[in-house]
């Protein structure tokens, strides 16, 4: 029988093969589009048929980490002669940015930041595209008063609209326009007109990342992300804050991700009124306009915001939280950077060691701990440690007793003592000076625990970390 099989098969192999091949290649397809049916848009790109292998991204089994390999995208910094300065952007994976569009917004008073912004993060992004609430040229860049597309009737009746008014009388007098609290009333209005211009700006991108001027992004970390992703598939991408009726949006701090499937979706239909005209009563009425454009993506699109925090973490670099669990995590985005903080990362991270793996929490620590080079302690400084300690605890007694305290408790990754009490934390933050000179205020890190979890005051941090732990999104 067996025999008579492959006698057969040998003799007329194409007629044998031919339905088996068909028939796998049907079961390939069904399995696919099942694993996939959660995403409403099921195409996919061919390269993804040739070899690539869908990124566990998109599994939804335990565990919610996975490890993936990427590959980096910045080529290691050539070596600089002379006393010539570095060229930041040296290697700058420029031919990237056809596929990923980087939108920065900012506002009319936002002048120290928006210098800073474009002469760092963003300085490397040749077709940045800016928004503002003002039409302005700073540098090489036109500030485009994305405002201006709103129709008329934002303007009835709105009293926020009026500082609108009087920063275009303003400008036109030649006065000088700064920065005022009516002005940042005026930044809700922005979003959804803001989506919408970027699309018809620039329709072919697969990617668009929205970004603010106080915000920090490591771009390695964000092409990696995206270049496992399917930009068909719509995508809404960041970190998630609550907002009303128990729904959760892409905090603007982290910045919003969203890919050429949902953008098609959401503002690709010329016979649909814009998203301004449509939403026009929710951003009105709404606070926050990254909470109006998370409602109407999910009203127009029913898509749900993929959270992927701490990669997009959103916190401050001072009260960036790591630890164990997060040493291994991408990091990609830190909020409430100060022009001075930006241009010193940025330098930092420009120049420093070239490393081919992943930027992580921990690779962070590098430059927020270089001063445990000079000891364990520091002084006038507020570590953000926030654990009390019982009243009757010994770790009260002095600076010295709250360090072993925390020695001995395999929770504790840091202490700070002030006036005569020790508190603890469970997450490295590096902190800020404490400015008052007659505040006792001394904090601590435990070294020995921080060694054993991967830290070396010379050295990469991150060594410790075979692989990145990506995180799934939790679909909120
Ligand atoms: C503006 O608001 C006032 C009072 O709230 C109202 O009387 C008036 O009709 C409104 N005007 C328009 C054009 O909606
Ligand atoms: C979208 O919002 C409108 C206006 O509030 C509402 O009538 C409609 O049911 C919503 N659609 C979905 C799918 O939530
Ligand atoms: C962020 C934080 O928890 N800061 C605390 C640091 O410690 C001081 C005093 O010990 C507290 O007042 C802060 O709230």
């Amino acid at each position: 029988m067996l025999t008579s099989l492959s006698a057969r098969l040998l003799r007329r192999p194409f007629k044998t093969f031919i339905p088996i091949l068909l028939l796998v290649i049907f079961v390939i397809t069904i399995s696919h589009f099942n694993n996939r049916s959660q995403y409403p848009v099921n195409l996919k790109p061919l390269s993804s048929w040739l070899g690539k292998a869908e990124s566990l991204y998109y599994s939804k089994d335990e565990p919610s980490y996975y490890s993936w390999e990427t590959r980096p995208f910045f080529p290691p910094l050539k070596k600089r002669s002379g006393s010539q300065p570095p060229d930041l952007c040296a290697g700058f994976p420029t031919k990237l940015l056809d596929s990923i569009q980087i939108i920065l917004k900012t506002g009319v008073g936002e002048s120290a930041k928006n210098k800073a912004h474009v002469a760092t993060v963003t300085s490397c992004i040749s077709n940045l595209i800016v928004f503002s609430d003002l039409e302005e040229k700073v540098g090489n860049h036109h500030f485009i008063d994305i405002l201006a597309d709103l129709p008329l009737s934002y303007a009835v009746n709105n009293s926020d609209f009026e500082t609108y008014t009087a920063q275009k009388q303003a400008q036109s007098q030649g006065d000088a326009v700064g920065y005022s609290k009516e002005g940042w009333r005026l930044d809700r209005f922005k979003f959804l007109p803001m989506v919408e211009k970027a699309y018809k700006m620039r329709p072919h991108a697969s990617w668009y990342v929205f970004i603010e001027t106080d915000v920090y992004y490591f771009w390695d970390t964000l092409f990696r992300l995206l270049d496992q992703l399917d930009p068909a598939t719509m995508h809404y991408m960041g970190s998630p804050a609550p907002g009303s009726y128990g729904r959760f949006f892409a905090y603007g701090g982290a910045g919003t991700v969203l890919s050429q499937g949902l953008m098609k979706r959401l503002v690709g239909n010329p016979t649909e009124p814009p998203l301004s005209v449509q939403y026009e009563e929710w951003v009105k009425n709404d606070c926050c306009g990254d909470a109006v454009l998370g409602y109407a993506i999910l009203n127009k699109t029913g898509v749900k915001l993929e959270a992927l925090y701490p990669t997009f973490a959103g916190d401050e670099l001072n009260a960036l939280k790591v630890n164990g669990e997060r040493w291994c995590i991408p990091l990609l985005a830190l909020h409430r950077v100060s022009p001075e903080q930006m241009t010193e990362l940025w330098r930092w991270e420009r120049t420093r060691l070239y490393n081919e793996k992943p930027f992580l929490h921990s690779t962070l620590l590098t430059y927020t701990y270089s001063h445990l080079r000079d000891g364990p302690t520091r002084e006038f400084w507020d570590n953000y440690s926030d654990v009390s300690q019982p009243p009757d605890s010994r770790a009260h007694f002095s600076i010295s007793e709250c360090s072993s305290a925390c020695a001995a408790d395999p929770d504790c990754l840091q202490y700070s003592y002030s006036g005569e009490t020790c508190r603890f934390g469970q997450f490295l933050m590096s902190g800020k000076p404490v400015n008052d000179k007659n505040a006792e205020f001394t904090s601590g890190w435990n070294v020995e625990r921080m060694e054993e979890l991967g830290f070396k005051t010379d050295g990469d941090t991150s060594d410790v970390c075979k692989e990145a732990r990506w995180l799934k999104p939790t679909i909120r």
